[in-house]
């Protein structure tokens, strides 16, 4: 069985733009795994603590074989190769890969949670989601697109990269 998941990906330390290109191509070599969406990139402020550099957050989709706990390994192997440090919580980091909906399942476990919860309040989130699916609907019914944050630009401005 292949199922559909969405990651989230956001960079504000060091190339973000660069470091996002490196974990898209991680993503491609996925056992077991297609890449079939990629959202624009964005320039985004950063939410949570003030200080820190702007962030550059994209999602992407894959088809994929492998179970959520798997895929969540895959991604902190990328994040670990990718050189993320993770002093601070909410601080700055190299690379954030954020499983954010697997199939239409709803996972609450204490190393598992999908969608991921903070997913529905962040344009950063929601706004690339929608590039790739417009239509898409959360595991609890909810259209993406009625969301407030999916039609709330503040902070966030589409770059162009390159990268597809
Ligand atoms: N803010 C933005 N704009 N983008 C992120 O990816 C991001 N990630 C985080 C916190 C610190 C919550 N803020 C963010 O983990």
């Amino acid at each position: 069985m292949m199922f559909t998941a969405h990651i989230g990906l956001g960079a504000n330390l060091g190339d973000p733009v660069r470091t996002l290109g490196a974990a898209i191509q991680a993503l491609r070599q996925l056992p077991d795994s297609q890449l079939t969406g990629l959202s624009h990139f964005y320039r985004s402020a950063p939410v949570g603590p003030a200080g820190q550099p702007d962030y550059v957050n994209a999602v992407a989709r894959i088809e994929t074989g492998m179970n959520a706990h798997a895929l969540l390994a895959a991604l902190q192997d990328i994040e670990n190769l990718h050189g993320r440090t993770r002093e601070v919580r909410w601080g700055a980091r190299t690379l954030d890969l954020d499983l954010l909906l697997y199939a239409n399942d709803e996972i609450r476990t204490s190393s598992l949670n999908v969608p991921h919860i903070e997913l529905k309040n962040r344009n950063f989130v929601v706004i690339p989601l929608l590039d790739i699916n417009p239509d898409l609907t959360l595991p609890d019914g909810t259209r993406l697109a009625d969301l407030p944050a999916a039609h709330d630009i503040n902070g966030l401005q589409q770059i162009a990269t390159g990268i597809s």
